[in-house]
Formats: structure tokens, sequence, C-alpha cells
């Protein structure tokens, strides 16, 4: 059974994983939290490969090379807008599960995770754990590849709620 695990800090330092998950916008361009984060560790060349993968739109998942990232890949994500694409809910569980099927797809074993559109996107903290656990949950028994996935929150409250949310959702028995 795939590990589920959480910890508080940054996705662009995650050396261990095979793969990050970028909380991308539409065009795939360097912007500001995660995304920004990310390109800026990858180099310019993550931006110059993301250009042949845009655009995206909410739910999908694309994955490209990691460039100077410590990780072999990025999987990009373009969570929903909350409260704007609808239904919400659904588009942020496609995010986990595309995401996973990819990496499946690539054979990978382990991927991190940020918490995809709690920052700019606004979706309320406590609701996106449930979405994302719920999403894990129901794809777990179907992975082969993947045996860890790590959620990486920027900050202490952030990890708190996680954590609530990860002990409710019998994952990780
Ligand atoms: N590592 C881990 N988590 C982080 C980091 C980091 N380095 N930086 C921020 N967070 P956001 P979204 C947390 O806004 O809501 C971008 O401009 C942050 O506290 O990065 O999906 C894109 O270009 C929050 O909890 O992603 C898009 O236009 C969470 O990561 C748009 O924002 C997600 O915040 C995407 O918005």
């Amino acid at each position: 059974m795939v590990k589920v695990e959480l910890v508080q800090g940054n996705i662009a330092s995650q050396p261990d994983m095979d793969a990050v998950v970028n909380a991308a916008n539409a065009r795939l361009l360097p912007g500001s939290g995660v995304a920004g984060a990310i390109h800026s560790a990858a180099g310019p060349g993550l931006a110059e490969e993301c250009q042949a993968l845009a655009p995206i739109s909410p739910g999908q998942a694309v994955i490209s090379s990691g460039h100077r990232l410590p990780n072999r890949y990025v999987i990009h994500c373009l969570g929903p807008v909350y409260g704007v694409d609808e239904p919400s809910d659904q588009l942020l569980g496609d995010c986990y599960r595309n995401a996973l099927m990819l990496a499946e797809q690539h054979q990978l074993r382990s991927v991190a995770f940020p918490a995809i559109s709690t920052g700019v996107f606004g979706y309320p903290v406590d609701k996106a754990a449930v979405v994302a656990f719920e999403a894990i949950a129901r794809l777990a028994p179907t992975l082969n590849s993947v045996r860890l996935i790590r959620l990486v929150l920027f900050s202490d409250s952030d990890h708190r709620v996680f954590r609530t949310a990860l002990s409710r959702s019998g994952l990780n028995p």
C-alpha cells in the first residue's frame, strides 16, 4: 500500500522525491508561490519546455523534466479557482488523480504535492485537504509504481489542518 506523509517545508527542496507537483497557471509560466519557487529553482529551461505543453485546463496535469531541480520530473497541475471553476471539488480531485496517473505511467516511486489551489486560487485549506485525501485514497489501491506520496505544506497551520484530515481519511491505518 502507498505511504502518505506530511512535511512542513518548500516544495522546491524535496531532493529525495522522483517528482514534485507544480500548482501551475494555465500557461505554465513562472508565477508566484509554488510556481515561482519551482521555476526559479529549475531555471529557464523549465519555462522553455513548458511552452509546448501549455495551455492546460483546470484539473489537468502534464509532465516535464526537472531541469535544475533535484527531481527528475515536474508534474504541472492547474487547480480550480475557488468559486469560479466548478465543480471545484471534482476539479481539485482531478489534479491529484491525473498527477498520480502520470507518475504511474512514468513508473515513478515518489511524488510530492503542494496544497494545490489554496494560495492565490483561494480554496479553503480544510476543504482542500479533505478533497486531496479522498482522491488519493480512492486511487491508492490501483497504484503499482508509486509507493510514497508526500504533501508539502508551507505553513505550520496548513500542516496541522492537513494532519487532522489525514488522520480522518482512512489512509495509513
Ligand atoms: N512550497 C510549498 N508550498 C508553498 C510554497 C512553496 N515554496 N509557496 C507557497 N506555498 P499557490 P494556487 C503554498 O498560490 O493557489 C501562482 O501564481 C501556499 O501557501 O502557489 O494553486 C500560479 O502561477 C498555498 O498554501 O497556488 C497560479 O497563477 C499553496 O502552496 C496560481 O498562483 C498553493 O499556493 C496558482 O494558485
